[in-house]
């Protein structure tokens, strides 16, 4: 009888496993991980192209390719030297129940949070972060928001579960405060004069130094505690594609990335990354977008270990 050699895992394509090549843990309350990463399969919300429920896979397949990269350019040091993190899997809800989806997101989180972990949450559509404030705002008070995204998401009208409406309700539930909240690559019709956030809309945010908008960024939130939500759509859809309600017009990846990693030094205490929908890239370009954006989220909070 032979036995089987155990060869050393170099194979990056190899095995089942979640974002970043995590080993998935299905029970994130015992897990040792500080950061918990979640999916959210769902996109009853969307408006327009909908599929944005495939985003969760699509994100962690791409995440392979960043597996390998260590230290990480331009970050020099190792994520997993400074951080922990857990893929506890995707979010179980009842299929075509929105209400359920709202509550079950609303607990999961609550319950993650409360044990003292973090969140970064890959969706599914945009409305999956009004029940991810709810939870967080429950635990650390109001909090400003860094809003990445084409699109306001501010609206008054529209149904109960809506994607374009949940800023809206955020500043009406008490979640957010609104006057030290930014909106970023806003290139839909908004109103400054009443909108009560910080848009810096794509027009300046492609033309301004990188730095200048990240000094305005850090003024606007000031020493708020910060939740971070980046909408894929922020990027114009020459770099992703795959998403529900492209807009023209939009940030280079090189340029959103450079925005995201000036966020270091913020305390920022939950993230997300949503509307993926896989079926309408191109050559996966959207979810490795998605991926790296995550990835770096997960860097800002491993640097400001780093500079303790
Ligand atoms: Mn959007």
């Amino acid at each position: 009888m032979t036995t089987l050699e155990k060869k050393p895992d170099f194979s990056l394509y190899s095995n089942a496993f979640g974002f970043l090549r995590q080993p998935l843990d299905f029970d994130p309350i015992n897990s040792d991980a500080e950061w918990i990463v979640t999916g959210v399969p769902f996109d009853l919300a969307t408006t327009g192209r909908s599929g944005s429920r495939f985003g969760p896979e699509a994100i962690r397949k791409a995440s392979i390719n960043l597996a390998w990269e260590s230290p990480r350019w331009p970050w020099g040091f190792r994520l997993k030297d400074y951080l922990s993190i857990a893929d506890c899997g995707d979010l179980v809800f009842e299929a075509g129940n929105a209400s359920d989806l709202c509550e079950s997101l609303q607990l999961h989180a609550e319950v993650i949070l409360a044990e003292g972990k973090r969140m970064l949450t890959l969706g599914g559509d945009h409305f999956i972060t009004l029940p991810l404030l709810r939870a967080h705002a429950r635990q650390f008070g109001p909090l400003s928001l860094i809003h990445f995204d084409a699109h306001t998401d501010d609206y008054d009208e529209g149904g109960v579960f809506d994607h374009g409406t949940m800023f809206y309700h955020a500043v009406k539930e008490g979640l957010i405060y609104p006057e030290s909240s930014v909106q970023i690559g806003i290139r839909t019709h908004y109103d400054q004069e009443n909108t009560p956030f910080q848009v810096f809309d794509a027009g300046y945010v492609n033309e301004a130094p990188v730095t200048e908008i990240i000094d305005r960024v850090h003024m606007t939130v000031a020493h708020r505690s910060v939740y971070l939500t980046f909408d894929i759509d922020c990027l114009d859809p020459a770099y992703a594609p795959g998403t529900g309600t492209p807009v023209c017009g939009g940030l280079t990846s090189d340029r959103a990335l450079q925005l995201v990693r000036g966020l270091q030094g913020l305390d920022i205490v939950g993230m997300d990354v949503v509307e993926v929908a896989p079926a309408y890239d191109s050559a996966g370009i959207t979810a490795l977008a998605a991926a790296t954006v995550a990835l770096d989220m997960l860097y800002i909070q491993a640097a400001g270990k780093l500079d303790r």
